[in-house]
């Protein structure tokens, strides 16, 4: 018998966001912090919204750069913005940090158990292909589909890149869990048909208001239940 077979909802894959979800960007700050001492958070916050920003400018202007570049770029720009020397090889070091972070140890243990629950377990980021992969090949878990935007050279929430994962599993955006930290990309998901579980990082954290449809506010111990119908395999290690 199945998850889906017990908890009655059909989904048959999940697909996880990776930066600010499986990998929380803590980290970041102290790498920021090594160019400015006591700056890391002030850097380290304008960084990823500038990075966001570039990735969303160049969608919707048609100039493709693939996220490493942009993440790179958006670290120089927050530099000069914020007035913090820094020389070329400390910026690319800095830059370096997205691909190091280390995946949340409760995340791990929840795509464990919904493969274990028989769900397909994907990655879909922003992230290049270069950069996921070698991610990936540092984790100790296992995925059934690691979908970078770069095959569509656009960037989420742009529809084609959800659609990588309907492309890739043969299901039905409905069929399909999407689970992000990111509440912009929680909406672009939830809107593109995903059945959206958001990780919110604070109690008092809002979504963006672009009329999505409804997405779950989750915490990671309700993924699996929320996902595969409450089954929980007991594990071994
Ligand atoms: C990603 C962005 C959202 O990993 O950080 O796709």
């Amino acid at each position: 018998v199945t998850a889906a077979d017990v908890g009655g909802r059909d989904v048959g894959a999940v697909f996880f966001d990776l930066f600010g979800t499986l990998l929380p960007l803590g980290p970041l700050d102290d790498a920021c912090d090594q160019l400015a001492a006591g700056r890391g958070r002030e850097i380290a916050t304008r960084w990823r919204a500038r990075q966001i920003e570039a990735a969303w400018l160049r969608t919707i202007m048609g100039r493709w750069a693939d996220f490493d570049a942009i993440t790179l770029d958006a670290l120089a720009t927050t530099l000069q913005e914020l007035e913090v020397r820094a020389d070329d090889a400390a910026v690319a070091d800095a830059a370096g940090a997205f691909a190091r972070l280390p995946i949340d140890p409760v995340a791990a243990d929840v795509i464990r158990n919904l493969r274990e629950a028989e769900l397909a377990v994907g990655i879909l980021t922003n992230a290049s292909r270069p950069t996921v992969d070698a991610v990936v090949a540092r984790l100790e878990v296992s995925f059934d589909h690691v979908l970078s935007v770069d095959a569509v050279r656009r960037f989420k929430p742009d529809r084609a890149v959800y659609d990588l994962a309907v492309r890739a599993t043969g299901l039905t955006p409905d069929r399909i869990g999407f689970v992000t930290g990111n509440g912009w990309d929680a909406v672009g998901a939830a809107a593109f048909g995903f059945r959206v579980a958001w990780l919110a990082s604070a109690a008092a954290a809002v979504l963006p208001p672009v009329d999505a449809p409804a997405v779950m506010r989750l915490t990671w111990s309700e993924i699996h239940a929320a996902f595969a119908g409450g089954v929980t395999k007991p594990r071994n290690s």
